[in-house]
This record gives C-alpha cells, structure tokens and sequence, in this order.
C-alpha cells in the first residue's frame, strides 16, 4: 500500500516478540511507541500508517504482553509496546511486562527514541513521569504526545498542557497534541516527529 505525502511508503506486519530471546535483527533507527493501555497508542499507529486496522484497536483494555514488529519502508522498524498500568492485573504479568520492556529499552542498540503517549484528558500521573523519567535516564529521545484532544476544548488542553509540562521532566522536544480519531494534528506529529527521525 503506497501513502501518499508520507514518509512512510510501506509498513508490514513482522512479529510479535514475547520474550526477549525472539527479537528480530536489527534494522535501521528503530522507534517505540509506549503509552498506558487505552491512550489510543493502536490508534494512532493506524493513522500514521495510513491504515484503518493494521493495528488492533481494542475497546477494552487487554492484557497483551508482547512487543509488535512493523517493519517501515524495507528499512526500519516500529515497535508497539505493550500498555502498562492496568489496574486489576496480575502482580506476575506487570513482572513480565517489565522484563521484556525493561530489557527491550535497555538493551536495543537500534532503538533511538519512545513515542510516549498520554490521555490529554488525564495529563500525566506517577508511572508516565517515572517512564519519561527512565527514558533519559538511558539516553533514550522521550517524543511526548498527548491523544483524545476531541474530547476536549481548547482551553482544556492548553491548561493539562501546562499542568504536565511543570510534572514532567525537562524535554528536548516539545509535546505534541493531537487526536488519532480525527487526525487533527496527526500530520504535523509524522512531519515533526516521525519523519526526520527516519529520513
Ligand atoms: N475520542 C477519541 N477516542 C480515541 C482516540 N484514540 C483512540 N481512541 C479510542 O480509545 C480506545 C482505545 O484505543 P486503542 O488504540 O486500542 O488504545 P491502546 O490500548 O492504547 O492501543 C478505543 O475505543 C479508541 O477508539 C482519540 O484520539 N479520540
Ligand atoms: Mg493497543
């Protein structure tokens, strides 16, 4: 499928990994996107792919525990990490989910920078700071974006802006808004964003 004014030319579904063993060989520069489970992290892939459901959008939170390989342009891959913060789930799956996180972020040469997504409605909490703040931590790019802004007004989003911006540590790139549903701001997101880093 050829996307027209995009960066991105060709995504193909490579694999699911759910250990760390079963990772693919690296490409080139690889990006992760991470986000609390329900953000629209499925989503917003679907958009910047151009595409309505290579991505599984779930209308309830699952307990998907494994990292999904998209290979873009022939060249680089996308990486779809698994949602954190699910309230009822079991103290062995949030140990596995950061093993294989945890060891993913760490020790990928490939990977150059972590989409984080966060709910504009909800701003950020303790475990999105505490993600960003490991980001830098290992000298990983945090991109910061906050989804949903549909479902708020103007003067809504600029006040969680501001709100998140004093939480979070220092950023080299400024946060981007947007919304995966309506693609407002979706384009300027894969401009900025996405297609530097992959050109
Ligand atoms: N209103 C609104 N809903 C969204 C947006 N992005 C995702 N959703 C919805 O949020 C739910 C979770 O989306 P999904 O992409 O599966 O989230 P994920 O768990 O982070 O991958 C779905 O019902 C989506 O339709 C958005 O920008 N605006
Ligand atoms: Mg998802």
């Amino acid at each position: 499928m050829e996307l027209r004014d995009s960066c991105i030319k060709k995504v193909e579904f490579v694999k699911s990994v759910f250990s760390l063993k079963d990772l693919p060989q690296e490409q080139g520069p690889e990006l992760a996107f991470a986000g609390r489970s329900n953000v629209g992290k499925s989503s917003l892939l679907n958009a910047i792919f151009n595409r309505r459901n290579l991505v599984k959008v779930s209308s309830r939170p699952g307990f998907t525990q494994s990292l999904n390989f998209f290979l873009i342009n022939d060249s680089f891959y996308f990486v779809d990490l698994p949602g954190y913060g699910f309230a009822k789930a079991p103290k062995k799956v949030i140990k596995k989910w950061q093993a294989l996180v945890e060891g993913y972020l760490r020790e990928r040469n490939a990977l150059k920078g972590v989409v984080c997504i966060f709910d504009i409605r909800r701003g950020v909490d303790e475990l999105d700071i505490a993600l960003v703040s490991f980001l830098k931590d290992i000298n990983l790019l945090p991109i910061v974006v906050f989804n949903k802004i549909d479902k708020l007004s103007n003067n809504k989003i600029n006040k969680s802006l501001e709100r998140a911006n004093i939480l979070l540590p220092r950023l080299e790139m400024a946060p981007f808004c947007l919304s995966a549903k309506t693609k407002k701001g979706v384009q300027n997101f894969l401009e900025r964003a996405i297609c530097p880093f992959i050109e």
